[in-house]
């Protein structure tokens, strides 16, 4: 009797890709109160006030600092909506983003 030889099966998991991560990045500037700065941080990025208060400090003293990170329609969204929050007030307070490695 001929022996049946079988394929091992070899079906592939489908890869569920994780989205890439976008950081939204605080820069300092010297026009904006730091009061503003915390309030921003706490309503756009639900930050609490000393998490809030950490990060303004952060940029303020280094340059930037990151705020978060999220998918790149959040923290696009996030930023633009927090930037403006600035403008609305005639600060140039600025809120980036940028892809993490
Ligand atoms: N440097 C500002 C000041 O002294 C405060 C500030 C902090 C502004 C962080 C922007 O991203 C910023 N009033």
């Amino acid at each position: 009797m001929p022996e049946t030889v079988l394929k091992p099966r070899t079906k592939t998991q489908p890869k569920t890709e994780r989205p890439k991560l976008y950081k939204v990045i605080l820069v300092n500037d010297d026009f904006t109160p730091r009061e503003f700065v915390v309030t921003v941080l706490k309503g756009e990025f639900k930050l609490s006030e000393d998490q809030a208060h950490r990060v303004m400090i952060t940029a303020h003293t280094r340059g930037v600092c990151v705020v978060a990170v999220f998918t790149r329609d959040v923290a696009e969204t996030k930023a633009a909506r927090a930037t403006d929050a600035g403008k609305a007030k005639g600060y140039p307070l600025l809120f980036t983003t940028e892809p993490e490695e």
